[in-house]
């Protein structure tokens, strides 16, 4: 039987362990936080993630997944480790990956496959990787086996993606491409596309990059609507009925660990990559614009008090990387208002959060940043006791206007110009 090493188990490396040990491996996951690795070997996700918590119970019991803080020899070794942006200067931060690659190479062996599952600028695979992994004397392509197979689920339904999306398969050359195939074909019922090391890295990036410029095209037309008298939402919806068009939705910016990032990777030089760089711009102004609707709202109001609903980075899920809720909470508080802060799923956010019955009491304005299924259930006559004004902006088209009206509530809706 077939051992793998999993460097890093988070978002990704956990379920993919997991995935790997149900079709039959033995399964070491490596992670450097030791509460991660306590955990892990419990039984206990340390994320939130549908169908996870089932698969790791039965894995760890099974003894087929166990968690250390340092890898050990294996036949295949999986590095899935953050890949994070040096805000400074907008590059890969590929400290991880360097990491991982030192800790894997005194326990590589003829044969053995090394798997890259982290996004990484185009070239790293050849130009970081590599070399530090043949100091283990081992010819790369000959000695052992290097893919790039870029992780591609999204959080939220991770499990279902990794089983069921196609997967890029980039080699160092044909045989380690076929042989990382084989290997994933355990689980993955999608297609297989196989090439090369650097285009792989490449077309991961421009997925991301092409969300972030569509997402940013979407605000660019919200806030036009708004000035134009149209409700952005039913523009979008009918525009999309044409077979070749498909505008993603408006809202507060773009958060979370890959769209935030992911396009800088490729805008190193910005003369070349004007689009890219345009587009983030954008999807980081939307919080000044969110800004702009509270306070068309909230009018002469003294004293103001804001309820924040939601500040995970998108609905239903407890990941708080990147959100826009950060910056929005940021420029409230600079204009003076006392804010108040719930999310039914995060746990540790920068600002305190409280309970929604405490968030909203005395509120003069809730503003909805996060399309969490729970805010939806929220019955607007039970809130409207409980505040001191209402008033209500909603970035995300996510509730029902309607009934919130019927309760007294005078709304904003981002990107609908006809309120
Ligand atoms: N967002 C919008 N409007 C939309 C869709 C999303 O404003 O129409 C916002 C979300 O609220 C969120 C951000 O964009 O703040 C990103 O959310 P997302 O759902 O688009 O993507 P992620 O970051 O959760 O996952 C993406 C996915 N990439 C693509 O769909 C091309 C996922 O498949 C990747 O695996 C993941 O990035 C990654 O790890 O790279």
């Amino acid at each position: 039987m077939k051992k793998l090493c999993v460097i890093g188990v988070g978002h990704i490396g956990l379920p993919t362990a997991c995935l790997f040990v149900t079709h039959g491996y033995q399964v070491v996951g490596t992670d450097s936080k030791k509460e991660v690795v306590e955990k892990i070997n419990q039984g206990e996700a340390p994320f939130r993630e549908p169908h996870l918590t089932e698969l790791l119970t039965s894995a760890v019991a099974s003894d087929s997944l166990v968690a250390k803080m340092e890898p050990e020899v294996a036949d295949v070794f999986l590095i899935a480790v953050p890949t994070p942006l040096d805000k400074e200067t907008k590059m890969a931060d590929l400290r991880y990956v360097r990491e991982a690659a030192k800790r894997i190479m005194g326990y590589l062996k003829e044969g053995d496959m090394v798997i890259l599952e982290s996004t990484v600028p185009p070239r790293t695979c050849e130009e970081l990787l590599l070399p530090i992994l043949e100091n283990s004397g081992l010819r790369c392509g000959k000695g052992f086996y290097l893919v790039h197979c870029p992780e591609r689920a999204i959080p939220g339904n991770t499990i279902h993606e990794m089983m069921h999306n196609d997967r890029i398969i980039g080699g160092i050359n044909r045989k380690s491409a076929e042989l990382a195939k084989d290997l994933y074909a355990c689980f993955v019922d999608g297609n297989f596309h196989l090439t090369n090391l650097r285009t792989a890295e490449m077309v991961k990036l421009m997925e991301n990059t092409f969300r972030d410029i569509n997402i940013a095209l979407a605000n660019e037309f919200s806030q036009v609507a708004e000035e134009s008298g149209v409700n952005i939402w039913e523009a979008i919806e009918i525009a999309n009925k044409h077979p070749r068009v498909s505008i993603l939705k408006p809202g507060p910016g773009v958060g979370g660990p890959c769209l935030p990032i992911d396009p800088w990777f490729l805008a190193r030089d910005s003369a070349r990559s004007r689009i890219i760089s345009l587009a983030r711009d954008i999807n980081d102004s939307m919080p000044y614009h969110v800004l702009s609707l509270v306070k068309e709202l909230i009018g002469g109001i003294k004293n103001v008090t804001i309820t924040i609903l939601g500040v995970a980075y998108k609905g239903d899920v407890d990941d708080i990387g990147e959100t826009p809720a950060l910056r929005f909470v940021k420029l409230a508080e600079n204009e003076g208002y006392t804010v108040k802060i719930n999310d039914p799923w995060v746990k540790y956010f920068e600002y305190e959060l409280c309970p929604l019955e405490e968030a909203i009491q005395d509120s003069d304005c809730l503003v909805l940043i996060t399309d969490h299924s729970q805010f939806k259930q929220t019955d607007p006559q039970q809130v409207s006791s409980l505040v001191r004004n209402r008033n209500l902006v909603d970035t995300r088209n996510a509730l029902d206007h309607k009934k919130w009206e019927e309760a007294g509530f005078k709304i904003k809706v981002l990107g609908d110009g006809t309120r």
